[in-house]
């Protein structure tokens, strides 16, 4: 397994920090180690084990992503995208009991020494209990007829990721306010403005960086090791769109097991790394690439926080949402290009999202040109068509037909 440098602490005085002003003046990654051990604001979120989750919202139903533990090895260099996973729906109760199964009370670490990662993860690797595929099914079954219970935790991690706090708990808000994040600087945050992960050891989330804002991410149980690469060395991580979801742009390098005979680019970048710890607060920065994965049941919050210059991702990103659902649109087995959380749009809206980013750009810029912005089609269409445009498109097809061949 790859072992990379190592992210650097950021060290300063807790009742001084104010994390929102001092991160603008940062360019790299930092971990601020137990930052949140001695706030009395994030003494109950310290408190959240999926238990204690389970017990404040018992029956909210939500999606799993579930994958599988073999995949994590030397011999399969491959990305395990979010379009290779297993979807199943179910309560947050449910997670809990199979996470009870998948329990490997040991592993868990108080250190903070970072120096052997690649041990750390190896141990989680070991399989713990032998389970058969249940031929139990529950009576609580989701649409694809499929419970956790399907998947033995001795083959499986589960993953309750991505889930925007407002949705998976808009029935609990005492969770909702109980999170602050305006003691690090961040004014009138709180868990509506927060995402949450959980994951059983294993689970993780392919390379990929995100394109709006900076991300500024609390640990509140169990450890996760953080893979980064800096958005200079994007020419050595093989950028794609596909699975295509917005605001992610994914590299289909495997960090743990990179296959340099595919990405050899690679090869040539930096790469840093750290283990995050009940605690721990760790900054990152804009469109820097991660790679995220559980050394055991682990449960995590971040949030977002808008920048400047977003309402230009904005654009990118409308006018990439055009490209594909124009070009995919008719194809309606989704399940190999679009990533299981993102939701078709029509057209039209596509198109809106981009006028409305034009809009924003140009009333900064106080160039705004309103009927301008009304003809979007026809200026894309202009844009589209122009000779050099085309020209570097059919360059680029030849090239990607001769390579197949
Ligand atoms: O914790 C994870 O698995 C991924 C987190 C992530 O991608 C993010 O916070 O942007």
């Amino acid at each position: 397994m790859q072992e990379y440098d190592k992210v650097l602490e950021l060290y300063l005085p807790h009742d001084t920090l104010n994390l929102n002003e001092f991160v603008k003046t940062l360019t790299e990654p930092r971990i601020l180690r137990g930052t949140l051990l001695d706030r009395s604001e994030w003494k109950e979120p310290l408190k959240w084990t999926p238990e204690y989750l389970a017990r404040s919202a018992p029956t909210v139903s939500t999606s799993f992503k579930i994958g599988e533990k073999n995949w994590l090895s030397p011999t399969n260099k491959e990305t395990h995208y979010e379009t290779d996973c297993h979807y199943v729906q179910g309560t947050l109760s449910e997670l809990v009991t199979w996470l009870r199964e998948d329990n490997f009370t040991d592993i868990a670490s108080t250190s903070h020494d970072t120096s052997s990662i690649s041990a750390d993860i190896s141990s989680a690797k070991r399989v713990k209990i032998s389970h058969s595929v249940s031929s139990e099914v529950s009576t609580d079954v989701s649409e694809s007829g499929t419970t956790l219970s399907c998947y033995p935790p001795s083959d499986y991690w589960v993953y309750c990721d991505y889930k925007y706090m407002f949705q998976l708990f808009e029935d609990t808000p005492s969770l909702l306010s109980s999170l602050d994040w305006s003691g690090l600087g961040f004014e009138k945050r709180d868990g509506k403005h927060s995402t949450i992960w959980i994951g059983s050891e294993l689970a993780h989330t392919p390379c990929h960086y995100d394109t709006y804002g900076y991300n500024i991410v609390a640990q509140l149980y169990g450890r996760k090791c953080w893979y980064l690469v800096a958005p200079s060395e994007h020419d050595k991580m093989y950028a794609t769109r596909f699975p295509y979801e917005e605001s992610s742009v994914f590299s289909p390098v495997n960090m743990m097991y990179p296959d340099y005979s595919i990405y050899p680019k690679f090869k040539g970048a930096r790469v840093q790394q750290v283990v995050v710890e009940p605690g721990d607060v760790l900054f990152v920065p804009k469109h820097w690439w991660h790679f995220v994965i559980c050394l055991e049941t682990a449960v995590s919050v971040n949030t977002w926080i808008e920048l400047e210059n977003d309402s230009e991702d904005r654009l990118r990103e409308a006018y990439v949402r055009i490209m594909v659902f124009s070009l995919k649109g008719c194809d309606l087995d989704t399940s190999l290009w679009l990533n299981p959380k993102e939701e078709y749009s029509l057209m039209e809206d596509n198109y809106s999202y981009l006028e409305n980013a034009m809009k924003e750009i140009s009333a900064k810029s106080k160039q705004q040109n309103s009927d301008q912005n009304e003809k979007v089609k026809d200026i894309l269409l202009l844009i589209l068509t122009q000779k050099n445009v085309v020209d570097f498109i059919s360059q680029e097809l030849l090239a990607a037909i001769t390579k197949d061949k």
